[in-house]
């Protein structure tokens, strides 16, 4: 970490946020780049939906590749889904990604809506990956990728229609985070999470929760945290998915792949023993 990596904003202002944008500075796992690889859409977030597994089938010189493409049209499958919910967007309204990664997100919605959208991460290489890609595209004048601290954005209050965050809230305080969307989203403006969360019905995290909190450096939050914040910073919920069935697919199949990064057995262990739960939330801003 350098100077340049402190945003006139504050990008960064405690040493557990350095660590980290030191964790995504450094990450390269095949899993994402090979995924990204397919057509250019380069996600950090998991897939939804029914797998094809007759990928595993078929001559082993291509099963990598087999595999590989249908893990990304997981990945793109709940791109898909967020985006969906992100409300009725105009070409002329403005879109924040907050917590954007290597950036597919704000391409699939500005793909989607023809709108500007605004990615930000306290990761300098993500940013500049992000921004690299968005520029091979020709829409770097309409999607554009910041060093910013999504706590402390230093946007304008009230230029958001929608706000998303997928899969980036387990690193941050919701009650901090919920209060900076409330000074960012237009009055009717929409706030979309897709997280994973841990299931108050089970108690406290489980030991496979506490693996994948280790794993990423992140603190997974209990469902009702998401309630309550979004309750006291004028978050209205519109909509609740319960997606952790729809997920279960992508994590047996990527299990079965030589693209482990070894997290694969506790997100399956938590999901099928109730203490994590994959939810999409949806909120209007009142
Ligand atoms: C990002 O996905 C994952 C996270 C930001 C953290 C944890 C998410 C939860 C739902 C608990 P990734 O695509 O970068 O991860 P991986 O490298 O494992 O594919
Ligand atoms: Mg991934």
């Amino acid at each position: 970490m350098t100077v340049q990596d402190v945003s006139p904003a504050g990008a960064l202002v405690s040493p557990y946020q350095r660590s980290v944008a030191d964790y995504w500075n450094r990450e390269k796992n095949p899993v994402n780049l090979r995924l990204g690889d397919v057509d250019g859409y380069y996600h950090h977030h998991y897939g939804i939906g029914d797998a094809d597994w007759s990928v595993l089938e078929g001559p082993e010189e291509t099963r990598d590749e087999r595999i590989v493409a249908e893990l990304h049209r997981l990945e793109c499958a709940q791109a898909d889904f967020l985006a969906d919910h992100l409300g009725d967007v105009a070409p002329g309204d403005r879109l924040l990604d907050s917590g954007c990664g290597r950036g597919g997100g704000s391409l699939v919605a500005h793909q989607r809506f023809g709108c500007r959208v605004d990615g930000i991460s306290i990761s300098r290489t993500q940013v500049d990956f992000a921004n690299e890609q968005a520029a091979k595209r020709g829409v770097g004048d309409k999607v554009g990728y910041h060093l910013k601290n999504m706590l402390d954005s230093g946007f304008e209050t009230g230029s958001f229609r929608s706000i998303w965050n997928n899969e980036s809230t387990m690193y941050v305080d919701l009650s901090l985070l919920f209060a900076e969307y409330a000074r960012l989203l237009r009055h009717g403006g929409r706030y979309v999470t897709i997280t994973g969360c841990y299931n108050d019905t089970y108690g406290l995290p489980s030991r496979a929760v506490s693996e994948i909190n280790a794993h990423y450096i992140c603190d997974i939050h209990p469902r009702s945290t998401y309630f309550k914040e979004m309750a006291n910073n004028r978050l209205v919920p519109v909509a609740v998915v319960d997606l952790t069935e729809a997920t279960i697919p992508y994590w047996e199949l990527r299990a079965k792949s030589s693209l482990v990064t070894g997290i694969e057995d506790a997100f399956l262990t938590a999901y099928k023993n109730g203490s994590f739960q994959y939810l999409l939330i949806a909120a209007d801003r009142v």
